[in-house]
């Protein structure tokens, strides 16, 4: 890409989004074009057309989606797969029929089937069956692979895939009942601390095993492939290594330094048992993650004591 390369960061305030802006601009890129959903509904097929007929990016990232945790997911699955279609399909169309030179896609490993063999190769995709929590917005993610392979194949445009592991970052989203684990428990347990609380609520078992990335280390990712990687099959990015929820929640209470005791409310899913992603095919290409779970949770209790007020409203 070359630095006065036209730049379409679609989802741009995002947690994603937001890192892609931070990685181009740092990189010296001087023309990001970006919409904020009430300028642009990406759900809206003329509104898309009439975008990228007027902007013509030549570049796309595909970070634009309805997004969410576990209840999330569960509680709004008409929404989770109609949004996600919708945005992917109207982008990934215009961007063929404006000749865009490249385009890459955000999955998320929630494509893969619930019980597929750990680690998470990329050819594991459609080998089983989804984990139910998710199911309507694996679909989506599932959709939006087979559309960037499909132009690459009938119309030879070069859109890409990645699916990321679970991400974690400035920009996150800190609604208790919509947001993901990690956020969640960096809310719950300052609160708590704040407020004196004995107990803090942690969801399901704590037996579920996930892998973190943080967002910066996934828009260095993002940068590398589009700079790199131009073939049909998908890849993972993560870090290849996992913790348990019972782990990474003793972490994140000693990092918030809250004192009291931790009560599992069994009632709410655990949803997938593990995902651990394979990543070997990223780190053969020559990228590496290069913030560690400890360091990148501290860094993001810092981002959200600055930023508490916007976080939380
Ligand atoms: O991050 P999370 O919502 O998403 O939950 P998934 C991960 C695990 O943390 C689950 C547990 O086992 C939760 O039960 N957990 C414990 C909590 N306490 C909490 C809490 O306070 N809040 C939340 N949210 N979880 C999502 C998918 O799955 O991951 C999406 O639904 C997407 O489709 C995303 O793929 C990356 O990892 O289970």
């Amino acid at each position: 890409m070359e630095k006065q390369a036209r730049i379409y960061v679609a989802g741009h305030r995002g947690m994603v989004g937001s890192a892609i802006i931070r990685k181009l601009q740092a990189e010296g890129y001087t023309t990001i074009i970006t919409r904020t959903s009430s300028e642009l509904d990406l759900r809206d097929q003329a509104a898309v057309a009439s975008f990228f007929e007027q902007e013509r990016p030549e570049y796309v990232f595909l970070a634009a989606a309805k997004v969410g945790g576990i209840m999330a997911n569960n509680t709004y699955r008409a929404e989770f797969l109609y949004d996600n279609l919708m945005i992917e399909s109207n982008i990934i169309h215009q961007a063929y029929k404006t000749s865009v030179k490249k385009l890459l896609f955000l999955g998320s490993s929630c494509i893969y089937p619930k019980l597929a063999p750990q680690p998470l190769k990329e050819e594991y995709l459609l080998s089983g069956f989804l984990e139910s929590t998710n199911e309507p917005y694996a679909i989506a993610k599932i959709t939006g692979i087979k559309l960037c392979e499909s132009y690459r194949s009938q119309y030879g445009c070069d859109f890409i895939s990645a699916m990321p592991t679970n991400l974690y970052g400035p920009n996150d989203n800190y609604d208790l009942q919509g947001s993901h684990v990690l956020p969640a428990l960096i809310r719950k347990f300052h609160e708590a601390k704040i407020n004196n609380q004995p107990t803090v609520e942690v969801w399901g078992t704590g037996s579920p095993m996930r892998e973190f990335l943080h967002a910066d280390d996934l828009a260095d990712a993002c940068f590398f492939l589009m700079e790199h990687y131009n073939d049909e099959l998908f890849v993972n990015i993560g870090t290849g290594e996992d913790v348990t929820i019972r782990e990474v929640a003793e972490l994140i209470k000693e990092i918030v330094g809250f004192e009291g005791e931790l009560r599992w409310n069994t009632e709410k899913p655990d949803g997938t048992p593990r995902k651990l992603m394979d990543v070997s095919r990223l780190h053969n290409m020559g990228w590496k993650h290069t913030t560690e779970l400890k360091e990148g949770l501290e860094r993001t209790y810092q981002d959200f004591l600055a930023n508490e007020v916007l976080y939380v409203e």
